[in-house]
């Protein structure tokens, strides 16, 4: 039996869930249920779409990952872990004192994470930079710049988008996780960013918007990003709806909240669930 590309990427995912929950556990807290809410994003992106190698971070001709969201990092640390590029059993040091893996993420310390991340709203102006340096010498590798529904609310991304356009930076591939949520609570009620679409294709950009937790859609519009990416063209955009604490009914379905609480005797159960929920898919 052959295995086809989304079972790749949701095997992949659902690893990646599993090293979210170790981690969330070691420290008994974190942004697990954002990071659930991404896995089959970055799943999608680390096992079918990014040009990298696991076992050489700085290989010049890789395509960039930007992180714009230091307080998603678990999400990357469990992409990267699934990559290769960081050992499965280093997880264990998720937030302890020397960990190469913070809770916020540090570039500096963790191999294939490129920028620190966290100071919100800049990662998309690193993004354009790096595409347009990368260009300016001659370089054909993609830039993609992770974001974050609340980013929209900041002025620096849009000034970041409209130079992207203006530039033509067609290898920059931005993907937003639009999970309606952030520190102060719900995006509508924080600062509304709809219609989004409509604010992107404004800017210039190839929009388009899926459900971000349908592997299949999301490798058909990472498929057709790619088809269009050139080194002079138009920057694209994947808007994507998650659910935040995807995968984990006992999550998925507790308020929203920005930082969840996750008790002591509920991480055996998150997991249990998790697992049910994929073995039943198959
Ligand atoms: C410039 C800046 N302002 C404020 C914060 C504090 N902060 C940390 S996470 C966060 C929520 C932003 O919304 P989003 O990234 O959509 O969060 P989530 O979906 O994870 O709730 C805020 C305001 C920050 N890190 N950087
Ligand atoms: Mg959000």
């Amino acid at each position: 039996m052959t295995t086809t590309r989304a079972e790749k990427v949701r095997d992949a995912a659902y690893r990646m869930r599993h090293h979210i929950l170790d981690m969330g556990e070691v420290q008994g807290q974190g942004y697990v249920g954002q990071a659930l809410g991404v896995a089959d994003l970055l799943a999608v992106t680390y096992a079918d779409q990014l040009r990298f190698r696991a076992d050489d971070p700085h290989w010049p001709d890789r395509d960039r990952f930007l992180l714009s969201t230091g307080h998603y990092a678990i999400a990357l640390y469990a992409a990267l872990a699934e990559a290769g590029t960081v050992p499965v059993s280093e997880l264990e040091t998720y937030g302890s004192d020397g960990s190469r893996l913070p809770m916020s993420g540090m570039a500096s310390y963790t191999p294939g994470m490129e920028i620190s991340g966290g100071s919100l709203g800049h990662g998309l102006t690193v993004a354009v930079g790096m595409a347009l340096g990368l260009r300016l010498k001659g370089r054909h590798q993609r830039v993609f710049n992770f974001l974050s529904d609340g980013e929209l609310d900041e002025g620096s991304t849009w000034e970041a988008a409209m130079g992207a356009a203006h530039h033509q930076l067609g290898l920059l591939t931005a993907m937003v996780d639009m999970n309606a949520l952030q520190a102060d609570g719900p995006t509508k009620g924080v600062l509304g960013i709809e219609p989004a679409e409509e604010k992107w294709e404004a800017a210039g950009w190839f929009t388009q918007r899926v459900d971000g937790n349908d592997i299949d859609a999301l490798l058909a519009a990472f498929d057709a990003a790619a088809e269009r990416a050139r080194p002079v063209g138009q920057p694209s955009v994947i808007l994507c709806d998650t659910r935040i604490g995807r995968g984990v009914p006992l999550l998925e379905t507790r308020e929203k909240a920005h930082f969840m609480r996750i008790d002591e005797d509920e991480w055996q159960l998150c997991r249990d669930q998790l697992t049910e929920g994929h073995e039943g898919a198959r």
